[in-house]
């Protein structure tokens, strides 16, 4: 009976690391960009709330976390014609880290997030953000 119940702590340990960080939303992003994902790439901001991103790109070759607009998604690939709808973005070069700032959106919902550079999000490398209505 002892051994299950630290059994079962342990599950539920794991469980809570799992969820931590991508349950509630967070005034902080951490990312890690390879070639070619985003890791996590699923996150949850508060609306309106500064933001503080940490991108760090452990890939061969340059990465951008871009957001785009709310209701706005890239087509079959990352082009100049996207360029406007892009609401925030930083770019890191290879073995390097970035930290950043921006505002979230005010408006909640579900928002693309993609690699801009060139073939990448054809590559897969692409994620979502969504912005959960804020309680202050
Ligand atoms: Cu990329």
């Amino acid at each position: 009976m002892k051994a299950r119940l630290s059994v079962l702590s342990v599950l539920f340990g794991l469980l809570l690391v799992s969820c931590g960080g991508g349950s509630g939303p967070s005034d902080k992003i951490n990312v890690t960009m390879t070639d070619f994902h985003f890791t996590p790439d699923v996150f949850s901001i508060p609306a309106g709330q500064t933001i503080t991103v940490n991108a760090r790109n452990d890939g061969a070759v340059v990465h951008e976390f871009v957001l785009m607009k709310s209701g706005l998604t890239i087509g079959e690939a990352f082009g100049p014609e996207d360029d406007e709808n892009i609401y925030w973005e930083v770019e890191v070069d290879p073995g390097q880290s970035k930290t950043e700032t921006f505002t979230a959106p005010t408006e909640p919902g579900d928002y693309q997030i993609v690699c801009g550079t060139e073939g990448h999000f054809a590559a897969g490398m692409v994620g979502s953000l969504k912005i959960v209505e804020s309680k202050k």
